[in-house]
């Protein structure tokens, strides 16, 4: 089936019982069982929900998975995925990954012996010879929040192969409408739902699709042994909300990239960064491994003065953290998304103090320019 026919219907058939179209909201906890282990497949919503794994089995078949596993948030998606390590493992992680990405990292997985390398994955020379007996995964945010740095998918997918070590994607920037790293080979791909499958910033949400049967079981256990589980309420609002994800996607990027061309020309603004872009250093990467290039663009304003007053003088951009909804935010990494990461780290990747990441949302095109224009002035 094509990308919107299955978002509309993969995963979903009508209620047997009464015929209702959309999945219903099984706002339960448990199920009564008519003999001591004779039950209908359902025992306890941590284990098993039937709204929860509609939205699994819909977002599987949108990355062209087999699996999809679902938690509460995307933070613990990604710390399910070092559970299925052990202590003494090395990861390799992208060096410019989300800022809670790295502090679930550093402060709290390091601590039970996972040790974790930053490494600038657009190389994929960086990787081999980061690569030890006992990196076991390979964790891949491409493109980079907010910097937008792709890394080579098939390239990375093999190198990860060859070793015996898992490969992983956070493929939330792009959603799977744009990018489906497991058609490139990477064994799985993780979400924070809470952005673009979602849509409308009322969610928080994270979820991991594979084609693989057993790293499917072996994450399965995790999310009923550890418990992060995302309710029915919020399941049945992410399945509601990938109805509309290519018509969504679609539009923030012609958005986007409107917005990214404007502010290439502008002269107060001193660098743009936006794959779409055919000055971005890696965007025949983008043409070729993404269908498109999304809706976040960054820029660096030049300090952070002039970052403030943009962000202060912004009328439909609203400033606050997340991105990927229906509605345009303006997001002050160093400050507010990334604080977690050190400055020097965050200076050497270009995160400056006036750096801005825009997440554009699908308002029209020439009033979101207007409200850009007239913040940039008033700067
Ligand atoms: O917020 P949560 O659903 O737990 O997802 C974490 C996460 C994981 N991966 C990426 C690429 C992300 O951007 C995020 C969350 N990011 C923001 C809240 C933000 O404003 O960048």
């Amino acid at each position: 089936m094509g990308f919107q026919t299955d978002s509309i219907h993969a995963g979903q058939k009508p209620d047997p019982t009464t015929g209702a179209i959309m999945t219903p909201i099984f706002q339960t906890s448990t199920y009564v069982q008519e003999s001591i282990g004779v039950h209908k497949g359902y025992e306890y919503s941590r284990t098993q929900n039937p709204t929860r794994q509609a939205l699994e089995a819909n977002i599987a078949a949108l990355e062209n998975g087999k699996y999809g596993v679902s938690f509460a948030s995307g933070l613990a998606a990604i710390s399910a995925l070092i559970q299925m390590l052990e202590s003494g493992d090395h990861v390799i992680c992208s060096d410019n990954v989300y800022g809670g990405t790295y502090r679930v990292f550093e402060t709290v997985f390091k601590k039970f012996n996972v040790a974790f390398s930053f490494v600038d994955t657009s190389d994929p020379e960086k990787v081999r010879t980061a690569l030890t007996p006992r990196t076991k995964m390979l964790f891949i945010e491409t493109p980079t929040n907010p910097m937008l740095i792709l890394s080579d998918l098939a390239a990375l997918a093999e190198i990860a192969r060859a070793h015996g070590c898992l490969s992983v994607v956070d493929n939330t920037f792009m959603s799977p409408y744009f990018q489906r790293p497991l058609e490139l080979g990477i064994d799985l791909v993780v979400h924070s739902s809470t952005k673009y499958l979602n849509g409308h910033s009322d969610v928080v949400g994270g979820i991991i699709l594979t084609r693989d049967d057993e790293l499917a079981s072996r994450l399965y256990y995790i999310q009923n042994a550890v418990g992060a589980v995302p309710g029915p309420q919020d399941c049945f609002l992410i399945l509601r909300a990938t109805k509309t994800l290519a018509l969504r996607m679609r539009e923030h990027e012609k958005n986007a990239l409107a917005i990214a061309r404007y502010l290439e020309g502008h002269p107060r603004v001193e660098k743009v960064y936006y794959p779409g872009l055919p000055a971005h250093p890696q965007h025949a990467l983008a043409k070729r491994q993404m269908s498109g290039f999304g809706g976040i663009v960054s820029m660096d304003l030049g300090s952070l003065e002039k970052a403030r007053r943009f962000a202060e003088n912004v009328r439909i951009f609203a400033l606050a953290e997340s991105l990927g909804g229906v509605e345009s935010l303006v997001d002050h990494p160093a400050i507010m998304t990334h604080a977690s990461v050190p400055r020097e780290e965050r200076l050497r990747m270009g995160l400056t103090d006036g750096l801005i990441r825009l997440s554009v949302g699908v308002e029209d095109e020439e009033d979101l320019i207007r409200d850009v224009g007239q913040a940039l002035e008033a700067m």
